[in-house]
């Protein structure tokens, strides 16, 4: 493989898809740059050289070591956030964030794709358009009998726990902070059923992922919700 370039690497402190590719770049060690900006909503003209549509995360790999307002045009621009995490493991091998065996690329492609479209579209219709929380919790038991017994998604670290791990976190604490557009009621039934026997495996999951050396390395969570750019519900 070709020797690795320069990676800059466009941010957000809110955005958990930003929080996906730091998450595989931290678990990989890899040496990159991060341009941080503070909120994921306003992006300044020159980043939409980078993304054209302006969302965040993005990666430049490599060109010249320029300031990251102003990207080369010898640099690749790369986005997405599933396509960044792939990238980083195909630039890592040896962090093992995609293992070699066929079977175990297929489970950690399949459980990010049940995530993303069974797991968000539930989770963003009760914590954010405050709609029912059955659907959500049905998915969530669903994913939790997909986990083996002990440990990561597939049995070891790998891109799926990088693609969940930011939103099921953020899920937790939206609860625990009350941070959402659902009702007290369903604030409370979620709490509950989430705290239950039910779902055991599933909480001591993202208890593992929280834990993650990778994870800790940047997430403050007094630090980053008690001053958000925006008031929130709390
Ligand atoms: N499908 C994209 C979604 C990225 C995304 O929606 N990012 C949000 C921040 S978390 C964003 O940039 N929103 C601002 C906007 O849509 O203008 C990915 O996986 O990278």
């Amino acid at each position: 493989m070709s020797s690795l370039q320069r990676i800059q690497f466009y941010t957000a402190p809110y955005s958990p898809y930003s929080h996906r590719v730091r998450l595989a770049l931290d678990e990989a060690g890899a040496d990159y740059v991060a341009h941080n900006f503070p909120n994921t909503r306003t992006k300044p003209e020159w980043y939409y050289q980078v993304n054209p549509r302006g969302r965040i995360p993005s990666i430049a790999y490599g060109g010249p070591d320029v300031p990251a307002e102003e990207p080369s045009p010898e640099s690749v621009k790369l986005t997405e956030s599933l396509a960044l995490i792939e990238f980083i493991a195909d630039l890592f091998p040896e962090s093992g964030l995609l293992p070699k065996d066929p079977i175990l690329r297929a489970k950690a492609r399949g459980f990010i794709q049940i995530y993303d479209s069974f797991i968000q579209p539930p989770f963003k219709a009760a914590f954010f358009l405050g709609e029912a929380i059955e659907p959500l919790l049905l998915e969530l038991e669903k994913i939790q009998a997909a986990l083996p017994p002990t440990g990561f998604a597939i049995g070891q670290y790998s891109i799926a726990d990088c693609a969940v791990a930011p939103f099921f976190v953020r899920m937790k604490m939206f609860l625990r902070r009350g941070i959402g557009a659902f009702s007290q009621e369903n604030r409370e039934k979620l709490s509950e059923v989430l705290a239950s026997e039910k779902f055991a495996r599933f909480r001591q999951y993202v208890e593992d992922l929280e834990n993650r050396p990778n994870f800790q390395k940047i997430w403050d969570e007094v630090e980053l919700w008690t001053k958000l750019p925006t008031p929130r519900k709390e």
